[in-house]
């Protein structure tokens, strides 16, 4: 029996056990692994994991690795780093691991922003661009739906003067509906009851993908009954449902006479790659329904959490800094004043607002690890040989927080965007990737900082934000997920004073 079961470990050791390099090539240094279990023993248990592997770099450098189970994922926290992984070697770095939870939400990697470096990531992310460019025709289409429905939350905002609310549900409503212009070209009315449907479903795949389930370090373990694998499973279910149904109605309706939507771009490419003769199933074949649904999930969710999220930090930091939202406000009253709304032609004068954005981006990165990549080939970086199918994490919370790139990095000081004398935008660091960079940098990069600009530019312009009178100040600590999300917190909204009087003196000339 003894021998048995030490053969058996043995056995396991041997395949387990982290593999001897081969000779010559230089490997990152490594945390220590144990058979089985990798490095998972020697990684903090709280605190956030971007925090902790920065802390880590003191010991191991700005490239190290670490075992999780039996696959090895190389941190980097240096920019110079980054850049070769992200874009100097962009194609070595393409790759996306095969996770289970993601593998879940994206049908097994299908879609762009869990799909693996390949024909089908490459052609989806293709045609939403395409979709993109579609918007840039000048006629300041997107600009208009964005504006008609940051009015129609500003007037919902102003009937809650003076009370606190929670801005999380109204702002979801609102940029919902700017992904829906930009998917189907439709809006929904606040009332419908669709959209509770999808912030539910939303809340729970973004729940159960923060819950870090071990089955995406062990992923044989998903053979055994798992509640959040299950309850993740249901809320996809019920988003694939809503989806579908949404194609199926748009279909029927389709005409390639006008292509408007990020919809119809990927039901045209669809239509052509079936009337293809002469690569009949080429293209088809990662142009099914399913493709085309989870493409359009991918840029639901992206588009809907990552700004709504992005506001609210946004806002967190006014509370705690009501100086700098007091003068914001002045930018806005000297440029623009009160007898118009903000547009986009405004973001070359509202400086210090734009500052404030990236400032807020810096200090609280929409993902502090972006997404992790894969080498798709043997490759190196800094020298340091990664053999293919190595996961790769970029720590940009590392590159947003070093010292040696930033003055005070934890403190929110969007000066810093500035040059001295305040009259143009800087960068003051190449430490620096929001959004970031090379094959896989985001594609909404443009529509992000657009409805950024306008979300807060109005609602500077209108309200005044304010601590709410229990006194309860927003907590700056955040919750690690897929995205950097704030905890829930009230802001007292006021009407500017400035702004009603300019409401009834505009009302009386009228
Ligand atoms: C949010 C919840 C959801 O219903 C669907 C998705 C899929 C796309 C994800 C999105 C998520 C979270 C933010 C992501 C986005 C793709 C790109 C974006 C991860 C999980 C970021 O990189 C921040």
């Amino acid at each position: 029996m003894w021998e048995l079961l030490t053969l058996l470990m043995l056995t396991l050791a041997y395949f387990f056990w982290p593999k001897g390099k081969p000779t010559g090539a230089k490997y990152p240094n490594s945390l220590p692994a144990l058979p089985l279990v990798g490095s998972l023993p020697f990684l903090p248990r709280h605190g956030h994991p971007h925090v902790n592997f920065f802390k880590l770099q003191r010991k191991y450098g700005p490239i190290y690795s670490l075992r999780m189970g039996s696959k090895t994922t190389v941190i980097v926290g240096e920019h110079q780093l980054a850049r070769e992984v992200l874009i100097k070697k962009g194609k070595d770095f393409a790759g996306r691991p095969e996770v289970v939870t993601l593998g879940i939400l994206s049908d097994n990697q299908k879609g762009i922003a869990f799909a693996d470096h390949g024909a089908l990531w490459q052609l989806h992310r293709k045609l939403v661009q395409a979709a993109f460019a579609l918007f840039k025709d000048g006629s300041q289409r997107l600009e208009k739906m964005i504006c008609q429905e940051i009015s129609l939350l500003s007037d919902f905002l102003a009937t809650k003067n003076g009370q606190s609310v929670d801005l999380s549900l109204p702002v979801f409503l609102a940029v919902t509906n700017i992904i829906c212009f930009i998917c189907f070209n439709f809006a929904y009315k606040y009332e419908d009851p669709e959209l509770k449907i999808i912030q539910n479903y939303n809340n729970g795949i973004l729940d159960m993908l923060g819950k870090n389930t071990i089955v995406d370090i062990f992923p044989g373990l998903k053979v055994f009954p798992n509640k959040t694998l299950e309850k993740l499973r249901n809320c996809v279910k019920m988003r694939n449902e809503l989806l579908s149904e949404i194609l199926g109605k748009y279909k029927e309706n389709f005409s390639s006479d006008s292509i408007t939507t990020l919809l119809d771009i990927l039901i045209q490419a669809q239509m052509n790659s079936e009337n293809n003769d002469v690569d009949p199933d080429q293209d088809l074949k990662l142009l099914s329904d399913e493709h085309i649904l989870i493409t359009i999930g991918d840029i639901f969710g992206a588009g809907v959490e990552t700004t709504s999220s992005v506001v609210q930090w946004i806002v967190a930091f006014l509370l705690h800094y009501p100086q700098l939202k007091k003068k914001i406000q002045d930018e806005i009253d000297q440029h623009i004043g009160f007898s118009r709304t903000p547009t986009l032609r405004d973001r070359s004068h509202l400086l210090l607002l734009e500052a404030t954005i990236r400032e807020a981006l810096r200090i609280r990165p929409v993902a502090p690890m972006l997404i992790p990549h894969k080498a798709v080939v043997d490759s190196s970086i800094g020298g340091y040989a990664i053999d293919k199918g190595t996961n790769i994490i970029i720590n940009l919370w590392a590159l947003h927080h070093n010292e040696e790139e930033w003055d005070q990095p934890d403190k929110f000081m969007p000066e810093r965007f500035l040059d001295p004398t305040g009259s143009h935008l800087i960068s003051p660091s190449l430490s620096y990737f929001p959004f970031g960079a090379g094959p896989r940098t985001c594609v909404g990069e443009m529509l992000a900082r657009k409805e950024l600009f306008l979300f807060m530019a109005w609602l500077l312009q209108r309200f005044d934000f304010e601590v709410p009178d229990d006194g309860h100040m927003p907590s700056l600590e955040g919750v690690p997920n897929v995205v950097f999300l704030i905890e829930h917190f009230k802001v007292k909204i006021k009407v500017r004073e400035a702004w009603r009087e300019a409401q009834a003196e505009g009302s009386t000339y009228n």
